[in-house]
């Protein structure tokens, strides 16, 4: 190798093609341990000869990279995970014997994975779309996976019917398109065919499918579970995960354009809460309640479709969650988790739900064909973290090296001294008897009481704000605007004449369509009480983990920008800081401020509220900005904050932002705008958008 002295003139070492040539650190080895002399060359007959069979370091490294790639997940394959901790804050071994809810304070690891449902593993993070929440605890006895969604309810009651929804929703298929989206033909065919979808229709047209960040978003078990004490009682069950940072979501427009400004929003939000330090957290609660309290609902609660509003069966706290890790290696972590809702520990048992029912034969299966092997479970992030002993043996990548003979049970090997292997535990798991059903033929039918499709549908929307409502009008109308065959629209709004008739006719007239008549329910709705927990807007969230935008210029003040970092600092908020140039300004004064983004890579989508803290001169060269333009003006139509200093008048009348409550002039202070990090001023929204 020849160290060249020529261009380039760093000090890099080269060999004779010009090539970098590096040394030191730990030795570079094949898959096999053979240290390895040459990363840049492969081995050729000659300097420009033909290269050879022989080469075993260039065969094995592209033939690892050939097989880089596994099957993506059928569903949910866009995903970012985390590590944290689980820990009790509540003992509740009255309920269950789960090793991890018995003792005040003690904690077990987690893993956590959340995912978008349509989308492919490259697709954008911020579609229209349910949100999977799916928490691996490793605890003492063994891992238990809480597979649930960021919506209480489902689209199906039966198993039976998953994979038709699945095609549904996915790219149609002889076009390969739309990707990550449900504004499509067949996926409003499939519903508007299926009135049991009807409530989770209402959540998913909801801005709970537009999470402002993974951190801010409720978790689902979604079905009815049991726990089951040490004396072998049982109750009935559904979990909850309560965010600490409140419920937020981002407005239709602003998840469109953050999917073209950043395609990784969210799973870089958790990137950079974790690496900061700014750990997302969420409270387990428990609705526990029993077969006799179940029996008289006027619905089914093994029926994944309907969900126990919180006013009836209160949600109890017993535990809090913490991710404070991220993943040290993607691949090996996140997309090699396996979850399995069939993982359960002592002192949790399942329920007749069918779709659960299900669920417990797909995950197992799905995994196989996933990662390749029955022994998946031997892959660090999906091992236990207690000890596990069986006969199982062999099969493809078998990484443990069993000893002895003992592969079979019963065995009296330990007679002649041997290892015998484990043996079956008086408090192992055991199922506790289900739900008696009278009749035990066997029949393919969904329970009568499984059939009111409409009423907890029609008290979601009912519990909504008005501007809530509004949001899901417009929802329907632009997905029903995708769809381009009229019966499946007209279909739709007869569904949602069961729903909410004044719901049906907004959405028809904002379709241009006439509204037919109802289609005839299984089951006559009936109205439900409004239920405030049901609705984002009804509660107000913390400032806590918010970002500011501040769009600086030449000249600017620098004190009001550090006031206004110091006070975001105080909430627990962060400040980027945004100019012309990503070297940043000269502020008044001379000193030099560096911005964290270029105007056009940060538009304010990205940000919870802006600041324009710009000066008379500064100003002048971004009213020919189209970006600095579009930032004051999304801003606005998404109802945020607008903190602003007099010099910024000129920006904010080009793009006819009128003041309102949330612009704050940042002479008369830096606070109020903090303040006002985490909500919006939704009135405004009138002002920027036809009534629907
Ligand atoms: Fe899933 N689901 N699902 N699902 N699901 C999968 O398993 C399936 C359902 C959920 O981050 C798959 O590992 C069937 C409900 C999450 O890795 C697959 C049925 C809920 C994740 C599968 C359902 C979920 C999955 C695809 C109806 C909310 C991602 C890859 C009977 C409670 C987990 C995989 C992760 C993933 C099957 C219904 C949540 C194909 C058959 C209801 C969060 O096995």
């Amino acid at each position: 190798m020849a160290k060249k002295t020529h261009e380039p003139s760093d000090d890099l070492p080269q060999g004779s093609g010009g090539e970098t040539q590096q040394r030191g650190g730990p030795a570079l080895t094949t898959n096999h341990g053979v240290p390895v002399s040459d990363n840049q060359n492969s081995l050729k007959a000659g300097a420009r000869g033909p290269t050879l069979l022989e080469d075993f370091v260039l065969r094995e490294k592209i033939f690892h990279f050939d097989h880089e790639r596994i099957p993506e997940r059928i569903v949910h394959a866009r995903g970012t995970g985390a590590h944290g901790y689980f820990e009790c804050t509540e003992a509740i071994p009255e309920l269950t014997r789960a090793a991890l809810l018995q003792t005040k304070g003690e904690k077990v690891p987690v893993f956590v994975r959340f995912s978008t449902v349509a989308g492919s593993k490259g697709s954008k993070d911020t579609p229209r779309d349910v949100r999977g929440f799916a928490v691996k605890f490793y605890t003492t006895e063994g891992n238990w996976d809480l597979v649930g969604n960021n919506i209480p309810v489902f689209f199906i009651q039966d198993a039976m019917k998953f994979p038709d929804l699945v095609h549904a929703v996915k790219p149609e298929a002889d076009r390969g398109f739309p990707q990550a989206a449900s504004a499509h033909d067949t996926f409003w065919d499939f519903i508007s065919l299926m009135p049991e979808s009807m409530h989770m229709i209402m959540w998913a047209m909801s801005d709970r499918t537009l999470p402002r960040s993974l951190r801010m978003m409720e978790g689902f078990g979604v079905h009815t579970f049991r726990l089951v004490n040490a004396e072998g009682v049982a109750k009935m069950v559904k979990f909850h995960w309560k965010p600490k940072l409140g419920i937020q979501s981002t407005t239709w427009d602003e998840a469109v354009k953050i999917s073209g400004a950043d395609p990784d929003y969210h799973r870089r939000d958790l990137y950079e809460a974790i690496m900061a330090g700014n750990f997302p957290e969420w409270e387990l609660g428990l609705q526990v309640f029993d077969e006799d309290w179940a029996d008289a609902q006027p619905y089914d609660v093994l029926d994944a479709t309907k969900l126990i509003p919180e006013e009836d069966v209160p949600v109890r706290i017993v535990g809090r969650m913490v991710l404070d890790r991220y993943p040290d290696n993607f691949f090996a972590e996140t997309e090699q988790v396996a979850f399995l809702p069939s993982n359960v520990v002592p002192g949790i048992d399942f329920s007749n739900d069918p779709l659960l029912q299900g669920r417990l034969f797909s995950y197992l299966d799905t995994q196989k064909s996933r990662l390749g092997s029955t022994n998946f479970h031997q892959i660090p992030i999906n091992a236990p973290k207690c000890p596990m002993h069986n006969f199982q043996r062999d099969g493809l990548m078998q990484v443990m090296v069993p000893k002895g003979r003992a592969n079979y049970e019963p065995n009296s090997l330990d007679a002649a001294g041997e290892d015998a292997g484990p043996r079956a535990v008086d408090q192992g798991f055991a199922s506790v008897a289900r739900f008696a059903e009278p009749a035990t033929e066997k029949r393919r039918v969904r329970a009568e009481s499984f059939a009111d499709h409409f009423s907890q549908a029609r008290q979601f929307f009912a519990s909504q704000t008005e501007v809530e409502q509004t949001h899901m009008v417009a929802a329907l109308v632009f997905e029903l605007s995708k769809v381009q065959l009229p019966h499946v629209r007209l279909r739709v709004l007869a569904q949602l004449q069961n729903v909410d008739p004044d719901l049906a006719q907004r959405v028809a007239d904002g379709l241009g369509a006439e509204l037919p008549p109802a289609l005839a329910p299984a089951k006559p709705p009936v109205d439900l009480p409004p239920s405030d927990a049901l609705s984002i807007l009804k509660h107000t969230p913390p400032v806590t983990g918010r970002c500011l935008g501040v769009l600086v210029t030449d000249g600017a003040d620098g004190a009001m920008i550090e006031a206004l970092r110091t006070d975001a600092e105080a909430a627990a908020a962060t400040v980027k800081i945004i100019a012309a140039k990503v070297g940043g300004v000269t502020l008044k004064g001379g000193k030099r401020l560096p911005a964290d983004e270029k105007i056009d890579g940060a538009p304010s989508v990205l940000f919870d509220a802006i600041a324009l803290v710009v000066s008379e001169d500064g100003v002048q060269p971004l009213l020919g900005e189209k970006a600095a333009l579009d930032f004051v003006s999304d801003a606005y139509a998404h109802c945020k904050a607008i903190g602003h200093t007099a010099a910024a008048g000129p920006l904010l009348d080009k793009v006819g932002a009128a003041p309102d409550g949330f612009f704050c002039d940042l002479a008369a202070g830096t606070k109020p705008l903090i303040t006002k990090l985490a909500t919006r001023h939704w009135a405004r929204e009138q002002k920027v958008k036809l009534p629907v």
